[in-house]
């Protein structure tokens, strides 16, 4: 995995933000439910690009291109975050769903990995903006040890080859670390390749 904290400026976190304001107000963030128990998250969520990630009771983890409440398509990947890849991920194929997750108070996300798609190849890309969220990776056996990285705004996270499939979480969000959003809490987009592109 490859770490680039800061890789935004204040002056880009902000218009990244403007830009995750923009497709939350298209898509609404939405509060996903565990498979079977049907329990819900206690992080909000909403998508952008061609796939979106979703959960709910009856139909378990999946991509879906269409939002599970409003039943529109997801509002297009914002330029800068399709830049963000070409750059960052240099994958010879285009992201198809960012996930953007929303952690506000005592929101986290137990540890898991991310294996809900088809091309374990591409890279996985993380932006984090707003309150500083304490995210824990381990190795890919659920016992291997783990260590705890702070996700800062304007930090990029990169998971590729043996990582990709590390098992991972957010333990918690340390609120009042940083002022970009007014309402408080941590925006983490991931921006993910689906399906296998056909090079
Ligand atoms: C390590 N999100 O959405 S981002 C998720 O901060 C997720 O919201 C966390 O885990 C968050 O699935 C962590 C960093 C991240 C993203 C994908 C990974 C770490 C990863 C995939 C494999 C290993
Ligand atoms: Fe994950």
């Amino acid at each position: 995995m490859q770490y680039f904290p800061q890789r935004l400026d204040p002056e880009a976190q902000q218009l990244l933000l403007a830009s995750v304001r923009a497709v939350i107000a298209q898509a609404p963030l939405f509060t996903p439910k565990m498979p079977r128990s049907g329990h819900p998250m206690s992080v909000r969520m909403t998508n952008c690009g061609p796939l979106g990630w979703v959960t709910d009771k009856e139909g378990g983890y999946r991509y879906q291109p269409t939002h599970p409440v409003t039943g529109k398509p997801w509002p297009p990947m914002p330029q800068m975050l399709l830049d963000l890849w070409s750059e960052v991920a240099r994958y010879p194929a285009l992201p198809e769903a960012c996930l953007v997750n929303y952690y506000l108070g005592n929101a986290k996300m137990g540890m898991h990995q991310d294996k809900d798609e088809e091309d374990f190849d591409a890279p996985v890309l993380s932006v984090s903006l707003g309150d500083t969220g304490l995210f824990r990776v381990g190795g890919r056996s659920r016992k291997d040890p783990t260590r705890t990285i702070e996700l800062k705004s304007g930090d990029v996270f990169l998971l590729e080859g043996e990582d990709r499939l590390a098992y991972h979480g957010i333990d918690r969000i340390l609120t009042g670390t940083s002022d970009l959003l007014v309402e408080g809490g941590r925006f983490n987009l991931t921006l993910r390749r689906v399906t296998k592109p056909r090079v």
